[in-house]
C-alpha cells in the first residue's frame, strides 16, 4: 500500500511538472511578435523598421546609431505562448552578428514603440537612459569601450533569463530592450540580422524554458497521499 502510493504521488508530479521549451522567431511556426529598428543620428527622421540588418554603433561614418528590439504576444494561453503560472527556468536570446564590433549595452525599454515610426529625432536624440524612454542602467553589457572587434562575428546565444522574468513578472512594461554602443569609443559596429533577415533562421530568436507549476488536483492528491502514508507509518509505529 505505502510503496503504491508513493509511486502513485511520484508519476503524477512528474508528468505535470515537465518542462516545456518555447521558441519566437519572426515567421517561423507562425510567430509575428517580433520588431526591431536601427536609428541612425545621420538620418534622424527616416524610418528603417524595415532593413535586413541592424547596427550598434557609437561611430557610424562618424555619427551614432541605437536600436530597438522587441517580442510581443510571449505571454498568452496560445499553443506557443509561456502560460500563467509557468515558471521561467531560462531564456535565451540568439543573435546572427554579421560584423564584429566593440560592444552592446542593452537596456529594458520603458516607453511604448513601434518600428514603422522610431526615429533618432522621435525620442529626442535617440533614446535617452533617462529612467524614462529606458532604464537607466544596462542589465546586460558586453565588449568594451574601444574600437576592437570585442564581439565576434556569427552566432551569439545571451542569457535572457532575468530579462523575461522581468517581464513576466510585470516589473517592466515588456517593450523590449534598447542596445546601445559604447560612448564616445566604441567606434566598431556591431551588425546583426533584423526580423526582416532574408534568412528566416538567421533572424534574432528567443528560447524560453519553463517547467511547468502543478495543478491544484495534482497537489490535493499527492497531499492525500502523503497523508495516508502518514496514517499507515503512524499505524505501524
Ligand atoms: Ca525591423
Ligand atoms: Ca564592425
Amino acid at each position: 500500500m505505502k510503496n503504491i502510493l508513493i509511486a502513485l504521488a511520484l508519476v503524477t508530479t512528474t508528468a505535470t511538472a515537465s518542462a516545456a521549451t518555447y521558441t519566437f522567431q519572426q515567421d517561423v511556426d507562425g510567430y509575428q511578435g517580433a520588431m526591431d529598428v536601427t536609428m541612425y543620428s545621420s538620418y534622424p527622421d527616416s524610418s528603417n523598421g524595415y532593413q535586413q540588418e541592424l547596427s550598434v554603433d557609437a561611430s557610424d561614418s562618424g555619427s551614432p546609431n541605437h536600436v530597438l528590439l522587441r517580442f510581443d504576444e510571449l505571454f498568452g494561453a496560445g499553443a506557443g505562448q509561456i502560460k500563467a503560472g509557468e515558471q521561467i527556468v531560462s531564456a535565451t536570446l540568439t543573435l546572427e552578428i554579421t560584423s564584429a564590433g566593440s560592444g552592446i549595452l542593452f537596456h529594458d525599454m520603458l516607453m511604448d514603440w513601434n518600428s514603422a515610426s522610431a526615429t533618432w529625432n522621435s525620442f529626442g536624440d535617440g533614446v535617452q537612459t533617462d529612467g524614462i524612454q529606458a532604464a537607466a542602467t544596462p542589465f546586460l553589457v558586453l565588449g568594451a569601450d574601444n574600437g576592437d572587434s570585442n564581439i565576434e562575428s556569427g552566432t551569439l546565444v545571451l542569457d535572457f533569463t532575468d530579462a523575461l522574468r522581468r517581464m513576466q513578472a510585470g516589473s517592466v512594461p515588456g517593450y523590449g530592450w534598447a542596445l546601445l554602443p559604447f560612448m564616445p569609443n566604441g567606434t566598431n559596429g556591431v551588425d546583426f540580422y533584423s526580423a526582416e533577415g532574408y534568412d528566416l533562421n538567421t533572424r534574432p530568436l528567443l528560447t524560453v524554458e519553463v517547467a511547468a507549476v502543478p495543478e491544484p488536483g495534482t497537489w490535493a492528491m499527492l497531499a492525500a497521499g502523503l497523508g495516508l502514508i502518514g496514517a499507515v507509518a503512524r499505524r505501524r509505529a
